[in-house]
């Protein structure tokens, strides 16, 4: 099973057949691989080699240890196009996983400069200040942080963000919600957000800034969320 003689050293070939049982289906989600013991004999190498075999899986998130109780196998991650201006409930439903939120947060402030200048807002004008988990089949997988410019919306409430807000802004408002700019930045997660997404820190996330438009080139969102980086990968068709 292991090419001894190969250039490529055995703890990555030892990677490599793991990673293809995990995503062959050998071993399902959420089960235990084999002991690092059972490993080593099987692949007559040491726990060591086994070790830092799985160790790259865990990092890759294809794996997850659990203290005291073992390593797993993680479910696959999101994949998720970045060239389409879709909404957290779009994405999810057409994976066939169901979406939900939990609005932890919901205020109406003067946002700070940086804020009021994405919104293109006038000194004074205030903003929802919304604060959700998203779950995707109950798992966490991102925070919101939103701000909306009251004077677009006059009439939202916390029962607007319970579910879909694009749904609202374009069949309850009836607007049209046209493009969006995004930023992508890696981080560590911080402690409390490590905690609402149910994570160990250090993890890493995936910070994105989206701020997007409606018809007319007019600002209505400025959003800051913090994916699980375990959870999500992201995608994009690029041409030449
Ligand atoms: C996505 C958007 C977010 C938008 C939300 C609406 C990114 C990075 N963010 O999560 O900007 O507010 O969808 O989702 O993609 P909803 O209609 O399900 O509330």
């Amino acid at each position: 099973m292991l090419d001894k003689q190969s250039p490529i050293p055995i703890y990555i070939q030892i990677e490599e057949q793991l990673k293809q049982q995990i995503q062959q289906g050998d071993f399902s989600v959420g089960t235990s691989i084999p002991s690092e013991r059972e490993l080593s004999e099987r692949f007559a190498v040491s726990r060591m080699t086994v070790r830092q075999s799985i160790t790259n899986l865990v990092n890759d998130g294809l794996l997850y240890r659990e203290k005291g109780r073992g390593t797993f196998v993680a479910s696959p991650k999101v994949e998720q196009p970045l060239n389409g201006l879709t909404s957290f409930t779009e994405d999810m439903e057409s994976r066939g996983m169901v979406p939900s939120s939990k609005l932890i947060g919901f205020d109406i402030l003067e946002p700070e400069s940086d804020v009021a200048e994405e919104l293109q807002l006038n000194e004074g004008d205030r903003v929802y200040f919304v604060e959700r988990i998203r779950f995707a089949d109950d798992k966490p997988m991102a925070i919101e942080r939103t701000y909306l410019p009251v004077n677009r919306f006059p009439n939202l409430t916390e029962e607007s963000f319970q579910g879909s807000l694009y749904a609202v802004i374009e069949n309850e408002q009836q607007l049209k919600i046209s493009h969006a700019t995004q930023r992508m930045e890696a981080g560590l997660v911080k402690k409390e957000d490590a905690e609402l997404l149910q994570i160990q820190p250090p993890a890493a996330i995936l910070m994105i800034e989206r701020i997007s438009f409606l018809e007319g080139d007019l600002p209505f969102e400025v959003v800051r969320s913090t994916y699980r980086a375990d959870r999500y990968k992201f995608t994009t068709e690029i041409q030449r």
